[in-house]
C-alpha cells in the first residue's frame, strides 16, 4: 500500500509539472560546407563574365585578390567575374511544418571589393536572401558594408525564428549574390548553415508521465477491491 501510494504521489507530481521540452536541431541545408568538392545540392546562375567556382586553394581569381585557402576543410565556394555582372548560388529549403524554438542561418565569407566602394547603383555588393522559388526577396539577412578587404574569415549569425514560424511548410531558398557592377568584388563563401530546432517532450519526462499513470490506475484497481 505504501508502494501504491508513492506511486500515486508521483504522478500527481509528475502531472503538476510542466513537461519541459527539448531541442533537436536539424540541419536544412545539404553541401553547406561543399566538401562534395562540387555544387551538389546548390544551383548556379550567372549573368555576363560571373562565375562562381569550387576552389581548392589553387583558384586564382581574375582580381588582384590571389589565391586563398578554402575556409574549412578541402573546398570552399569563389565568386569571380571579369566584367560587370551578378552570379547567384542559391538552395531550395523546405521549412519545417510545426512550430520552431529556435532557427539560424550562418556562414563564413572572406569579401575583397577592389572597387573604392559598396553599395548602391551601379551595384557592388555581396548579399544574402532568403527568396520565393521564383527570386523574389522575403528577407535580406546581408548586404556587404564597411572594410572594402575583410579577408576575415568572417562569420555571420542570423536569427531567423520568426520568419520560419511565419512561413511554417514552405518552400523558399537561401541565394548568395555576388553583384560586381563596378569591378573585381571576389566573394569565398562556407560552411553555409540554416538549423532548425523543434520542440518535443523530453523522453524522461514522458517515461515519468507514463508511470504516473500507472500508478493511477493501480490506485484506483485498489480501490475497487
Ligand atoms: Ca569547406
Ligand atoms: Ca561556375
Amino acid at each position: 500500500m505504501a508502494i501504491i501510494k508513492s506511486t500515486y504521489m508521483l504522478a500527481l507530481t509528475v502531472l503538476l509539472l510542466p513537461i519541459t521540452a527539448n531541442a533537436i536541431p536539424i540541419e536544412l541545408i545539404s553541401n553547406g560546407d561543399f566538401e562534395t568538392g562540387n555544387f551538389a545540392g546548390w544551383t548556379e546562375v550567372n549573368t555576363g563574365s560571373a562565375n562562381a567556382s569550387i576552389n581548392n586553394g589553387t583558384y586564382v581569381p581574375a582580381s588582384p585578390t590571389g589565391a586563398n585557402v578554402p575556409i574549412g576543410g578541402s573546398f570552399d565556394a569563389v565568386f569571380d567575374q571579369t566584367s560587370a555582372s551578378l552570379s547567384s548560388l542559391f538552395q531550395q529549403v523546405i521549412l519545417p511544418t510545426s512550430a520552431v524554438v529556435s532557427s539560424t542561418i550562418s556562414w563564413d565569407d572572406r569579401l575583397f571589393n577592389h572597387n573604392g566602394t559598396w553599395g548602391p547603383a551601379p551595384l557592388q555588393t555581396f548579399a544574402v536572401n532568403i527568396e520565393t522559388l521564383t527570386g523574389v526577396s522575403l528577407l535580406s539577412l546581408f548586404n556587404s558594408s564597411g572594410a572594402l578587404t575583410q579577408a576575415g574569415p568572417n562569420n555571420r549569425s542570423f536569427d531567423v525564428t520568426s520568419f520560419v514560424n511565419a512561413n511554417l511548410g514552405a518552400s523558399v531558398q537561401l541565394s548568395f549574390e555576388n553583384q560586381a557592377q563596378r569591378f573585381f568584388l571576389t566573394s569565398y563563401l562556407d560552411n553555409v548553415s540554416w538549423t532548425s530546432e523543434a520542440q518535443v517532450p523530453e523522453p524522461g519526462a514522458l517515461a515519468l508521465l507514463g508511470i504516473g499513470l500507472a500508478g493511477m490506475g493501480l490506485t484506483r484497481r485498489q480501490r475497487k477491491v
